[in-house]
């Protein structure tokens, strides 16, 4: 194969830049279209090597607001009945931006599917469960996974995102999913060690670690938007997508933040109060959680259980 010349095409780090991923993009199919959302995945092929694209419609700056009836054009289909009126149209600010998009390149096949359309599963993980199904699974994921992870904690990438970093302990910065505005913001802190999986890990051990991210979160969040830790919704995810620890920090406003949901979301204070009362709870613990059904882990409890 002729190895396509784009070194001014790629980053520092050597992978491809989204420019050229979008330029080079060739359609394949839509994994999953949420229009609620108004979130799109399509998977298609860059370089004939698997890639995936999001776009995401982003919601009118506040300071836009005002000219939204002046920019509107083209109405189509408009209905008027009494007092009310309602059509579909155009309404476009050049150079606003009104789609986030990202991309995964090149992606692996559990990549494609996480991003498509599935059903989700409740699966009641025991103890045992844990270490003879979700260990296994976790340690033979390949180390570049979490690749992401390492190049924020070593600074060579997103360095001048980070908003916080406590030397040896973690580093906080916007989360890729955050489109900027305070009413819903998402953040995320990592822990700079390697050996936390996962909430499966914690122990007592950890709470100096868990409370540093809680007060630090807090304090930025006040600092930067005046917002009270009343108004913060602290979170672990089990089953994480990374198994490297982490913390999700959101703005409670943001009601339907990603991922938010029972069966999935720990508020970070109730983890560090379960393992105050008992060091080895989350050890001991059965841990419902809710999985994509073409997630590997999925079938992987479909066979434990077909052989019982
Ligand atoms: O589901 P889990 O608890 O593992 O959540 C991982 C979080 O990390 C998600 O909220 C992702 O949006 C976020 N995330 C994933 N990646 C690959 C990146 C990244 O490269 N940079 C940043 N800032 N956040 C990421």
């Amino acid at each position: 194969m002729v190895e396509h010349d784009c070194s001014d095409e790629h980053g520092k780090s050597g992978m491809a830049s989204l420019e050229y991923i979008l330029r080079n993009f060739q359609f394949e199919r839509v994994l999953s279209h949420d229009t609620r959302t108004k979130l799109v995945y399509v998977l298609g092929r860059v370089e004939d090597k698997p890639a995936i694209l999001s776009f995401e419609r982003m919601a009118y700056d506040d300071k836009l607001c005002r000219e939204l009836a002046a920019r509107t054009r083209g109405l189509k289909d408009a209905v008027e009945n009494n007092i009310y009126g309602w059509a579909e149209g155009t309404v476009s600010f050049e150079g606003a931006p009104d789609t986030h998009i990202k991309s995964i390149f090149p992606a692996t096949e559990l990549h494609v599917s996480k991003y498509s359309e599935q059903a989700r599963l409740m699966v009641v993980e025991t103890p045992a469960l844990y270490e003879n199904i979700t260990l296994p699974y976790i340690q033979q994921l390949p180390a570049e996974r979490i690749q992401w992870v390492r190049n924020i904690l070593d600074g060579t990438s997103e360095a001048d995102r980070v908003i916080y970093r406590q030397e040896k302990e973690f580093v906080i910065l916007p989360d890729m999913k955050w489109d900027g505005s305070p009413e819903s913001l998402y953040w995320v802190a990592i822990a700079d060690r390697e050996d936390i999986l996962s909430l499966r890990s914690l122990t007592q051990e950890h709470l100096g670690l868990l409370k540093a991210i809680r007060a630090a979160a807090c304090r930025l969040a006040q600092e930067r938007y005046g917002m009270t830790q009343e108004q913060l919704r602290l979170f672990v995810h089990y089953q994480p997508s990374y198994y490297h620890f982490h913390v999700h920090i959101t703005a409670l406003s943001f009601v339907d933040a990603p991922g938010v949901f029972v069966g999935q979301a720990h508020l970070l204070d109730t983890v560090i109060n379960n393992i105050e009362m008992y060091n080895d709870y989350y050890q001991r613990a059965t841990l419902p959680f809710t999985i994509g059904e073409r997630h590997p882990l999925y079938a992987l409890f479909q066979d434990a259980q077909s052989g019982e």
